[in-house]
């Protein structure tokens, strides 16, 4: 059993709906159970220009998936919230990513793992610290904090207080 964490993001349509459609679809895949879910952020987007803000939020599940197995179905799952790959970092109505499991590192084409811009964000890494600040990043050896406390330290304004969901 892993613990991988997820990152929930959208901009189009009705996101509170799609975010809380994806985590029923998410805990009903096999040998799969949600265990925690941050709050839910609103997030200036990150990308090209005239964009709505995002809601963001990370989910942790336990699972005994292949990561490469849950990659498919959590695309599955984009495409069932009417995903559409258009314009790179476009509007979207639902991106899930694999932000990390555990420990690991993985290295493919289609999967990298921890996500390589995650201490870059802080709309991935302010819900992460809801459920694992101490989580440590397996190369940076920071920990989910100590990336959020950098950013935040260099300048970036803190995001405002998340809601329940
Ligand atoms: N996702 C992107 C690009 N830009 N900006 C915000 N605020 N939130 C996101 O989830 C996001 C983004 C690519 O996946
Ligand atoms: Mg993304
Ligand atoms: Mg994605």
């Amino acid at each position: 059993m892993m613990t991988v964490y997820i990152a929930l993001g959208g901009n189009l349509d009705d996101v509170k709906a799609a975010f809380i459609s994806a985590r029923s679809m998410i805990a009903a895949l096999p040998d799969t159970r949600v265990t925690e879910s941050s709050k839910r952020y609103r997030t200036p987007a990150i990308g090209p220009a005239g964009q709505p803000d995002y809601l963001n939020a990370v989910i942790a599940i336990a699972t005994e998936m292949q990561p490469i197995e849950l990659l498919d179905a959590l695309q599955a799952i984009e495409l069932e919230h009417g995903r559409e790959r258009k314009e790179h970092w476009g509007a979207r109505t639902l991106d899930l990513d694999i932000v990390a499991i555990e420990q690991e590192i993985i290295s493919l084409e289609r999967l990298s793992v921890p996500h390589p811009l995650m201490f870059e964000r802080q709309f991935v890494l302010r819900p992460l610290c809801d459920l694992a600040p101490e989580w440590q990043h397996p190369q940076l050896k920071l920990s989910a904090a100590e990336g959020l406390e950098k950013i935040i330290a260099a300048g970036e304004s803190p995001l405002p207080e998340g809601e329940a969901w």
